[in-house]
């Protein structure tokens, strides 16, 4: 399988988090890609193979220009209105309030933008977040020259962005954007599996009144975790969409039993939808060491998970999302692909 990577994701570093009322050391680091880049080489999954530069119309076709237009210069004017180091929101449109227009200075702009405090924009965050849209948008591209299964190491994550509102360490939506080129250049439809231990509330929204892309993701029932409020099992979907949505929020301490069973009535409406071609976003924070998640899974079971994702036959695309026991990310992403290859 070939793997596409850019050593771009080190331009973004978050300085940190607001976490349990304490301003923490961000989970979300540029060791994280590393360490499965690393995991790739040490197992010979394939080549590793740089990005393409797309253009923003394909970014464009998922997110408001008005959106990407402050991704790249929120940390500009962040600068200009004499603040120093990474860009934070920390006031956003609440109930009542006004969404019909943008905020002209940045502190506005940015809470307009966002859904949280913990994605910061630094100086060079644009590049890197641009490279990760590119390293997805190419193994699309790959895959619609015919690969059966490729790896985009996307660093930053994707699932958590929505049309107009980064969040969760995610900016421009990776997975999403690869599946609307997929879309663009002649598939009829695609499924997207969502493995993250988060809901992907960002790719849920983004495609919730469509029947070309069916959502379906296992997570964390946002009773009890981020991003508490999407991702439960009554959304099904709106107009057109509707049945092409379809959550597993699982509770506090899921075992791959329990998560497993889920994945498998996943799969099943998977086949029914049949689907030209398979998106994972693949979060591999359902580890059971994760310093922020509550899943229990172990390495083996990671495998299982590609196997069992192979035995839907269809072209797969892997997006990278989230992940944070660093010290065995490698492993845990590798062996999906491993497994999947068989
Ligand atoms: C891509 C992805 O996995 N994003 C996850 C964003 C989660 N951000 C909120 C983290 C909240 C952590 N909860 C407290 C854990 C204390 N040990
Ligand atoms: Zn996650």
């Amino acid at each position: 399988m070939k793997t596409i990577f850019s050593p771009d994701h080190e331009l973004h570093r978050s300085p940190g988090e607001l976490i349990l009322g304490e301003f923490s050391e961000a989970f979300e680091k540029p060791e994280r890609a590393q360490l499965i880049l690393d995991r790739v080489e040490d197992v010979k999954l394939g080549p590793v193979l740089p990005p393409e530069a797309f253009s923003l119309e394909q970014i464009t076709r998922i997110h408001t220009p008005g959106m990407v237009d402050c991704l790249k210069t929120a940390h500009a004017e962040w600068l200009a209105s004499d603040r120093s180091g990474a860009a934070y929101p920390y006031t956003w449109p609440a109930r009542g309030m006004r969404t019909d227009r943008v905020p002209r200075e940045i502190d506005g702009k940015l809470g307009f933008y966002s859904f949280d405090c913990g994605t910061p924009i630094t100086a060079t965050s644009w590049q890197a977040i641009k490279s990760s849209a590119d390293v997805a948008l190419t193994g699309a591209k790959l895959i619609n020259e015919g690969e059966s299964a490729v790896f985009s190491l996307c660093r930053p994550p994707g699932h958590h962005a929505s049309t107009s509102q980064f969040g969760g360490y995610c900016f421009l939506n990776n997975a999403a954007i690869a599946t609307q080129k997929l879309l663009d250049d002649g598939a009829k439809r695609i499924a997207i599996l969502d493995v993250d231990y988060h809901h992907g509330n960002g790719t849920q929204d983004i495609f919730y009144n469509r029947d070309d892309v069916l959502f379906i993701s296992l997570h964390g029932d946002p009773d009890q975790e981020f991003p508490y409020m999407l991702g439960f099992a009554d959304e099904f979907g709106l107009g057109k969409g509707e049945g092409y949505n379809l959550n597993f929020p699982l509770p506090w301490g899921t075992t791959w039993d329990k998560w497993s069973a889920a994945l498998d009535v996943g799969l099943k409406r998977i086949i029914k939808f049949s689907p030209d071609i398979v998106v994972v976003s693949l979060g591999v924070d359902t580890y059971k060491k994760d310093p922020i998640s509550q899943f229990k899974l172990e390495h083996e079971h990671f495998s299982a998970m590609g196997e069992k994702v192979k035995t839907l036959g269809k072209p797969t695309l892997f997006v990278m999302e989230g992940g944070y026991a660093v010290a065995e990310i490698g492993i845990n992403a590798v062996n999906v692909l491993t497994g999947f290859e068989g």
